[in-house]
């Protein structure tokens, strides 16, 4: 129905292969039509981003059109869906509701990809390196208005809950700033920080396609405790993958966490170790080349840091899926419980 590298079918399974394993079912097996949904999702992302300024236009178009997985959008049409028997096609509110939540995210790339001064992100030059840093921080600000008038067209409610999700996200960068090349970051540190980084925008997306799909209070609590439960999964199993894939695989330079100065859970596992931690600590806490970065991963390995991170992983996924025990007959719970099994397998056999 549709191919294995379109942003549909990689929106809940992505299609990323390791050692020709491939893990688990496909969530999206089991909600052909989120499909289509994802196709509405694609359309109204350019009308959004729709003006006369054409070299906005372009600048703010460029990360759509370069794909992506298109996550957040898939939950909050999933998490709508999942009280019901039948996976109807979205209400266009809800479609609204996802791509508001996409804008953000993109807009928070297009900064993120400032500060790291990055050459490429989904495989295709970065918004900064392609038009420089002011335009990108520029047509970043343009997606998150942007953003912001579609979510108060969905009322009060949505819009208040995607503004305090953009201050969280700021807080969760600031939080990892606030650490950067320190060697003594602490567990808590990254947790707080991802929490505010990347699994706000997840739970805001569970969220807000309840609040708009008209579910009521405790199945949008429930939601939204899946949402961030999995999005801080979704972090641990990003900075897994940042250690152990090729550039080719992410579609970015692969590694770059430790250059950059990020300690992620792994690095901080790893630092504690007793046999690995006093040669990785000489390593780190400066700027290192790709030289160093490599000898710090292989420590990493070593350590056992990597099986231990996705074991927190395997907790949060865990976590995720508890809070849904209620849906796992409907179409929706069970794509939602799907794609948090799905998250943490794709992984497993990078850490042994
Ligand atoms: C301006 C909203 C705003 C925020 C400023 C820069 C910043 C504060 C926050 C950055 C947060 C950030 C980049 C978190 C990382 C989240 C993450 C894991 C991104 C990758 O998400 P995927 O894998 O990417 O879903 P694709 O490309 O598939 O969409």
């Amino acid at each position: 129905m549709f191919s294995p590298s379109s942003p549909v079918d990689s929106a809940l399974n992505p299609p990323i292969l390791y050692d020709g394993r491939m893990a688990t079912t496909s969530p999206l097996e089991q909600v052909p039509i989120l499909a289509s949904d994802l196709t509405r999702v694609e359309e109204q992302l350019h009308v959004a981003v729709a003006t006369d300024n054409e070299l906005l236009q372009d600048i703010a178009a460029h990360l759509i059109s370069a794909g992506g997985k298109r996550v957040r959008p898939g939950f909050c049409i999933t998490a709508a869906a999942c009280a019901s028997h039948d996976f109807a096609p979205a209400e266009h509110n809800v479609i609204l509701g996802a791509v508001a939540v996409e804008l953000v995210h993109q807009g928070s790339l297009y900064h993120d990809d400032v500060m790291d001064s990055a050459e490429t992100r989904r495989t295709v030059p970065s918004v900064n390196s392609q038009w420089g840093n002011h335009q990108a921080i520029l047509a970043g600000d343009f997606l998150l208005g942007r953003a912001s008038e579609i979510a108060a067209s969905l009322g009060v409610e949505v819009a208040g809950l995607l503004a305090s999700t953009i201050s969280q996200l700021c807080d969760g960068q600031v939080r990892e700033l606030e650490y950067l090349y320190r060697v003594d970051r602490s567990e808590e540190s990254y947790h707080k920080s991802i929490d505010g980084k990347t699994a706000s925008l997840l739970a805001a997306a569970c969220r807000i396609g309840g609040i708009v799909g008209g579910l009521d209070e405790q199945t949008i609590d429930k939601l939204t405790t899946f949402g961030r439960a999995y999005g801080m999964a979704f972090q641990v199993v990003d900075d897994i993958l940042d250690l152990t894939a090729s550039d080719e695989e992410l579609g970015k330079p692969a590694g770059n966490d430790m250059i950059e100065g990020v300690y992620t859970l792994p690095v901080i596992r790893a630092l504690q170790d007793p046999i690995v931690g006093a040669e990785l600590g000489q390593l780190l806490g400066r700027p290192i080349d790709t030289t160093a970065r490599d000898e710090a991963r292989e420590l990493v390995k070593r350590s056992g840091a990597l099986r231990s991170a996705h074991a927190d992983a395997r907790h949060y996924a865990n976590e995720a899926n508890d809070s849904l025990r209620s849906f796992a007959a409907t179409a929706g719970g069970a794509a939602l419980k799907a794609a948090a099994d799905h998250l943490v397998a794709r992984v497993e056999n990078l850490v042994v």
